[in-house]
């Protein structure tokens, strides 16, 4: 049996109605078998980092226990994902909802379309900001706690939604 963890989640979303896919989100990751929503943050609204001419994103970060393994988490985000209207229409298109795992326990899995933690979500305010907002205390492996690295991300646009 797989221990359980406290999984980390991204929610991102810059297309159609991104609190009603935040809604969805929330309640198919609870649905998740031995899986328990045990915090989310608050909404932020920020810039589109690594694309131009698109419009401001909505993020968030939810704390999910389970004991799923890693990848039927990831396959199981993926599956809402789709829910939630995503397309893959082209590389950084924008969309109704990505969810991206950002830290799974304190693991650290390098494979095929799974990498935890997220690599670049130590350099990023709209992951960093809502994570320390719910977890200040968490570990980033590699990188340290989470409420650390927020100086790093000090220069980056994100407001409550
Ligand atoms: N996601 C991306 C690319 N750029 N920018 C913001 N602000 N928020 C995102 O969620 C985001 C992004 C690729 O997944
Ligand atoms: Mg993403
Ligand atoms: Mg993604």
């Amino acid at each position: 049996m797989t221990p359980r963890v406290c999984a980390f989640i991204a929610f991102g979303a810059n297309l159609g109605d991104p609190a009603a896919a935040f809604a969805l989100a929330l309640q198919r990751l609870g649905d998740l078998p031995d899986s328990r929503v045990l915090a989310r943050s608050s909404l932020y609204r920020t810039a589109p980092v690594g694309v131009e001419g698109q419009p401001d994103y909505i993020n968030a970060v939810i704390e999910l226990s389970t004991a799923l393994p890693a990848r039927h988490l990831l396959e199981a985000l993926l599956a809402i994902e789709h829910e939630g209207g995503r397309t893959r229409d082209f590389h950084m298109a924008p969309r109704t909802m990505d969810l991206d795992l950002l830290l799974y326990g304190d693991a650290v899995i390098d494979e095929h379309g799974l990498q935890v933690p997220h690599p670049r979500m130590h350099l990023r305010a709209f992951t960093l900001v809502p994570l320390a907002e719910i977890a200040p205390e968490v570990i980033i492996p590699g990188r340290g706690r989470a409420a650390d690295l927020l100086p790093g991300v000090a220069d980056q646009a994100i407001a409550r939604a």
